[in-house]
């Protein structure tokens, strides 16, 4: 486990949540269990973590890491993109 960091720009960092936690999380958001994560999901996913304004974060987060704009994190590239995001952004820790 790693220090907790600390983004000035975006407010307080995360109580220490793993990427792992994140997947977790977004796996049990994925309602309709097909595999794919909607922006809808992963808002449910960053609010059950206790992120603030889950709106916006799934929002920008979507944008990101959705290559093909089909509004769905739906493969592996897209799935990489929005957990290195989650890192650099909202402070999950590698486990
Ligand atoms: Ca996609």
């Amino acid at each position: 486990m790693g220090h907790r960091r600390r983004h000035q720009r975006r407010g307080p960092a995360l109580p220490a949540a793993t990427l792992e936690e994140f997947l977790d999380c977004l796996r049990r958001a994925d309602a309709d269990g097909d595999g794919r994560i909607s922006r809808s999901e992963l808002q449910h996913a960053l609010r059950a973590l206790g992120l603030r304004c889950p709106r916006v974060k799934a929002r920008r987060a979507m944008a990101n890491s959705d290559h093909n704009l089909n509004h769905t994190i739906d493969n592996d590239e897209e799935l990489k993109e929005l957990l290195e995001y989650a890192r650099r952004n909202w402070g999950f820790v590698v486990n």
